[in-house]
């Protein structure tokens, strides 16, 4: 959490107080949509989801619909990319996970499974760890998923503050696949349930002479 002065806060009006980054635009390719296009939006200011057992852990607090959100038409294989409004400040991984709609993804509240496309973990040198602190994460789709409509969904884990609870900051992208194959990705989990505080890559004390780093979750689907 950033913590503004009193004045700061003020000036900035309470109304207009986002206190953190948010992945707020989504891209297909080389082209940029516009803010919370396809990405459905949130309803707290950006703060962090820190409970383990929270629904709010799969598309962010006020993102467990996208009736109003718009699903963008995307092949199997493309390039996609999350931008945020500043870049990202909290060390911690980034991962990105999908979950096939039962319908129409414009409904669905991800409480189905979910399986992991990618993770930007730390680069680790001598005890010293650097995150990939960013404004877009750009990664291309599996090609072999089946096609149909999907929620998207970024993470990023925060786990600056060793000792205290790390915070989930997310959002999710409604997309609908073409041109994708037969596979039935794996390994799949439900969130919440997929994120325990004995995680290793949940407890880790990223600055006490770090060596290895394993990022939560279930390990990234390939073709
Ligand atoms: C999803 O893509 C398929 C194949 O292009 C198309 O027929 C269908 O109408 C699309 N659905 C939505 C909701 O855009
Ligand atoms: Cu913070």
């Amino acid at each position: 959490m950033k913590v503004f002065p009193i004045v700061t806060a003020l000036t900035l009006g309470v109304a207009d107080v986002s206190a953190h980054y948010i992945f707020q635009q989504f891209g297909v390719g080389s082209t940029k949509f516009g803010v919370f296009e396809h990405i459905r939006k949130n309803n707290n200011h950006n703060s962090p989801v820190t409970s383990l057992s929270d629904n709010n852990l799969r598309c962010n607090v006020g993102g467990a619909s996208g009736a109003s959100t718009s699903i963008v038409n995307v092949k199997a294989g493309d390039s996609v990319t999350f931008y945020t409004d500043q870049a990202v400040y909290h060390q911690g991984p980034i991962s990105l996970y999908m979950s096939k709609a039962p319908g129409s993804v414009k409904e669905y509240d991800g409480s189905g499974e979910w399986f992991k496309i990618y993770d930007w973990g730390p680069t680790i040198n001598g005890g010293q760890s650097s995150w990939p602190m960013r404004s877009s994460y750009q990664a291309n789709l599996p090609r072999c998923i089946p096609n149909g409509e999907y929620l998207l969904r970024i993470q990023s884990l925060a786990i600056h503050n060793p000792g205290s609870t790390p915070q989930f900051y997310i959002s999710c992208a409604q997309i609908n696949v073409s041109g994708g194959g037969n596979s039935s990705p794996s390994p799949t989990v439900k969130i919440p349930g997929a994120f325990k505080a004995t995680d290793p890559g949940y407890t880790a004390n990223i600055y006490n002479n770090l060596q290895s780093y394993t990022v939560p979750g279930p390990k990234v689907f390939t073709c």
